[in-house]
């Protein structure tokens, strides 16, 4: 136990915040990350998290808020102190796309989460008429919306896991500056008071 505990103090972790519309598949990833397994799933009043190891020393820990509406005013409540938003898309729900794209801009313009690095995941690429990776960047105008931030729009299949490890490796490296870039202005402003 006492191993265990020092191993884990010296792991340095990010904070991950996970959204996106209900059904979107948000749960199906993360525990398809997690434990490299097609699991069925339900839809999710509250949250799941779960801590993923990207590195020998880096983890992140995915909180992965449930997208049904009536849960979508909390989604507010966890911005503060994300190193990362990933936020996941069902490429095949184009009655929704306009409700999804709104959902965005909203928490985008959240001061909580102000130059937090976005990885958006156009999802369920396995299914015919999925709106592809260019597709999604443009309908969600991701360029303007994520000027002050790193961003990325990553194709996937929750199901397969195919997208999902580059997925993982980008939000891992964004998050590590954002963090590197959060501690050093700390630091600047400690120095600003001495
Ligand atoms: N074909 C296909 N189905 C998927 C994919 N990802 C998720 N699904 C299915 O979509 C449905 C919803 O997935 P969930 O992971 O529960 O969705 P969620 O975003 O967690 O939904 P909430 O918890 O309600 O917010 C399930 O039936 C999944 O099997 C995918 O990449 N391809
Ligand atoms: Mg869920």
């Amino acid at each position: 136990m006492g191993l265990l505990n020092s191993k884990h103090s010296r792991v340095k972790q990010a904070q991950i915040l996970m959204l996106g519309l209900d059904s979107s598949g948000k749960s199906t990833l993360l525990y398809k990350l997690k434990l490299n397994d097609a699991v069925l799933t339900i839809p999710t009043i509250g949250f799941n998290v779960e801590m993923l190891e990207t590195g020998k020393d880096f983890a992140l820990t995915v909180w992965d808020i449930g997208g049904q509406q009536k849960m979508r005013t909390l989604w507010r409540d966890y911005l503060e102190n994300a190193d990362g938003l990933v936020y996941v898309v069902d490429s095949t729900d184009k009655q929704r796309l306009e409700e999804s794209k709104r959902e965005f801009e909203l928490i985008l313009k959240n001061e909580c989460i102000k130059n937090v690095p976005v990885v958006l995941l156009a999802n369920k690429q396995d299914l015919p008429g999925a709106l592809n990776a260019e597709e999604i960047t443009r309908k969600f105008h991701v360029k303007q919306h994520c000027s002050d931030r790193n961003w990325y729009v990553q194709p996937c299949c929750a199901i397969t896991g195919e997208g999902l490890a580059e997925a993982l490796q980008r939000v891992a490296v964004f998050a590590k500056n954002f963090r590197k870039s959060k501690e050093a202005f700390t630091l600047f402003k400690q120095d600003e008071k001495l």
